[in-house]
């Protein structure tokens, strides 16, 4: 089930919560440094020994003092027009993501909308590709532990853009 939720990621009682993090891992501001605040120093610990993330990958951490399990900190593509590979970057964060959560066992995941914030990704364009992946991975993995996808919205335009897409499924 694909559903919307408009509280901080940072608050959830996920599994799996994910962090549109940058390439280097160690932390940043927007939905990064609010999840780094909640979880503690223990996160940027883990974080440097994973030597930075390339963009479209997704690597795991716990939770520390996060509610959830596990931080899966994928890299979003900063957006630049469109044309240098941006959509499949996208959707690419939105799989790996949901293929590391399946082989940790985790029932439930919560997404931020990745690349929307600072890296500048169309809002809408960016919801397009979010639940399209999530659709995807969910239908070509009958048989996959997450029964539970939370799609966060944390502003009022993001909010109506997921509703518009999740109502005409
Ligand atoms: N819970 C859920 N969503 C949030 C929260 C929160 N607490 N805070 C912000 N958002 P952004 P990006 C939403 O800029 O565009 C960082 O510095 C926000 O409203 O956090 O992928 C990293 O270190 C927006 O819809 O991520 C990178 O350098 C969405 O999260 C860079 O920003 C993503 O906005 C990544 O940029």
């Amino acid at each position: 089930m694909i559903r919307i939720v408009t509280d901080s990621i940072t608050t959830l009682q996920v599994d799996a919560i994910v962090n549109a993090a940058n390439n280097a891992l160690l932390g940043g501001g927007g939905v990064d440094g609010a999840i780094h605040r909640a979880a503690g120093p223990g996160l940027l610990e883990e974080c440097r020994t994973l030597h930075g993330c390339e963009t479209g990958d997704a690597k795991v951490t716990k939770g520390y003092n996060l509610p959830a399990k596990y931080v899966i900190h994928t890299v979003g593509p900063v957006y630049r027009g469109g044309s240098v590979g941006e959509a499949q970057k996208l959707e690419s964060c939105y799989l790996r993501s949901l293929a590391e959560a399946e082989k940790l066992g985790c029932r439930s995941i919560a997404f931020p909308a990745i690349s929307t914030g600072v890296y500048g990704y169309p809002k809408g364009e960016a919801a397009e590709i979010a639940v399209g992946a999530v659709k995807d991975y969910l239908e070509s993995h009958p048989d996959c532990c997450i029964e539970d996808v939370q799609m966060v919205c944390f502003d009022g335009q993001t909010v109506d853009i997921y509703r518009n897409i999740l109502s005409g499924l």
